[in-house]
């Protein structure tokens, strides 16, 4: 029956995790799928999640399915973190939210509701680059993935410029997909002043901007400031998409708690979406898993749990942070000559090492060290043990 069917390519990410695992090097490091893990190289439960699972499993609560949207408390508390307590989006209830199946499913969502309402512009417009899957995402959805220029390979930041022409050149009406923080797979992101040019913009040209916001609190380590640009867009009066994670910034990975949003001009709109949402939800997958979103409900709602996540999650971002700044020393004691400032001022869980493929393949040939081709590390898998193992490999492969 399925002679036709021809085996497909590992997934560029996830496929790195598979090859890490199959090595028997007793220094391999895998710096491949960005997922936090501690000093000591190990995954990461929060102890906010910890405690609001006991008080969940207390509390002895029925596994009935979930709204077709999620619970409304987690959809109001999610918009909240996004937008802010006293955000008038959220007064004037002109937010269409819905729990997805965490980021991923999330933009895969927001694609079908583009894909089946929107008709001011057909196509897509990713920064270069990109996720990876954010092209399959949409594609999926039967929208056009087009590209607009971002990362400057010669400085290793942003192309303000570039992005700005770009942009300048976009049709009226399309919809630009835009990195909230934290960047993936560059951990570049625009300065405040340029987001406001870039605002002004997307205006006046009339695009749709589309946040993907998975990261929250992982670039600077406080969630109100990583919000600043999308909240910049709604004090601009852009209404916009929005696609959010839990997966790292409650390391949430594996219960996939996520949202999806649409600011609409008024209540009145943001229900006639919802109808329409709950539609194409139903027929996808019906309903959303309840663990982590009930996990995620109980963090926000609880005082007390959520300032202890707040902690966490600035915990988690300095540590990655004082990481940088070791691989940055450590270079410099091999000897290295290059200039590997970028590994600082990049922020978030990645950092584009500028590293060719060929200096990517010798790491992991020659050190079993795992990364994806494009020279991105995730710098949540280094470690206080791991760091200077990881500068010598850096420099012997870029000297
Ligand atoms: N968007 C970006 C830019 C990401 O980097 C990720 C995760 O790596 C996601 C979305 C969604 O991840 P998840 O589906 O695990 O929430
Ligand atoms: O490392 C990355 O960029 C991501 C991580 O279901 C990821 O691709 C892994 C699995 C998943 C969603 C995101």
């Amino acid at each position: 029956t399925w002679s036709n069917v021809e085996m497909g390519p590992p997934d560029a990410i996830l496929g790195i995790t598979e090859a890490f695992k199959k090595d028997s090097s007793p220094q391999k490091i895998n710096l491949g799928v960005g997922a936090y893990r501690d000093d000591n190289g190990k995954p990461f439960v929060l102890e906010c999640v910890k405690k609001a699972e006991q008080a969940l499993t207390s509390g002895n609560l029925d596994k009935e399915y979930a709204p077709i949207g999620g619970t409304p408390e987690f959809c109001l508390e999610t918009a909240k973190l996004a937008f802010g307590d006293n955000s008038p989006v959220i007064k004037d209830g002109r937010n269409m939210t819905v729990q997805g199946i965490s980021g991923t499913g999330a933009l895969r969502l927001g694609a079908a509701f583009f894909s089946k309402f929107y008709s001011k512009g057909k196509d897509f417009w990713i920064p270069t680059p990109s996720w990876g899957n954010h092209t399959p995402i949409f594609k999926h959805a039967g929208l056009d993935v087009k590209s607009y220029r971002y990362y400057d390979p010669n400085t290793c930041g942003f192309d303000f410029n570039g992005a700005m022409e770009d942009i300048a050149k976009i049709p009226e009406g399309n919809v630009i997909v835009l990195h909230a923080c934290a960047h993936n797979p560059t951990g570049v992101d625009p300065k405040p002043e340029q987001w406001k040019e870039m605002s002004a913009l997307i205006k006046k040209k009339k695009l749709f901007p589309f946040f993907d916001m998975a990261y929250q609190g992982f670039a600077s380590g406080d969630t109100v400031k990583d919000a600043f640009a999308l909240r910049r867009f709604i004090e601009d009066g852009h209404e916009v998409a929005l696609a959010q994670s839990y997966a790292k910034n409650m390391g949430l990975y594996g219960e996939r708690a996520g949202a999806f949003t649409i600011v609409c001009g008024s209540k009145e709109e943001a229900d006639r979406n919802m109808s329409q949402m709950k539609i194409i939800i139903r027929g996808m997958y019906s309903s959303p898993p309840i663990h982590g979103a009930r996990i995620v409900t109980k963090v926000l709602t609880t005082p007390e749990l959520k300032n202890l996540w707040l902690g966490e999650v600035k915990g988690m971002a300095d540590r990655i942070i004082t990481m940088r700044e070791k691989l940055v020393a450590g270079l410099a004691k091999e000897g290295s000559s290059r200039n590997w400032q970028h590994i600082i001022d990049q922020i978030g869980m990645f950092c584009f090492t500028g590293l060719k493929p060929d200096q990517v393949e010798r790491l992991t040939k020659d050190f079993s060290i795992y990364l994806t081709k494009d020279g991105r590390i995730s710098v949540a898998g280094v470690s206080s043990s791991n760091v200077d193992y990881l500068a010598k490999a850096m420099h012997e492969v870029s000297k």
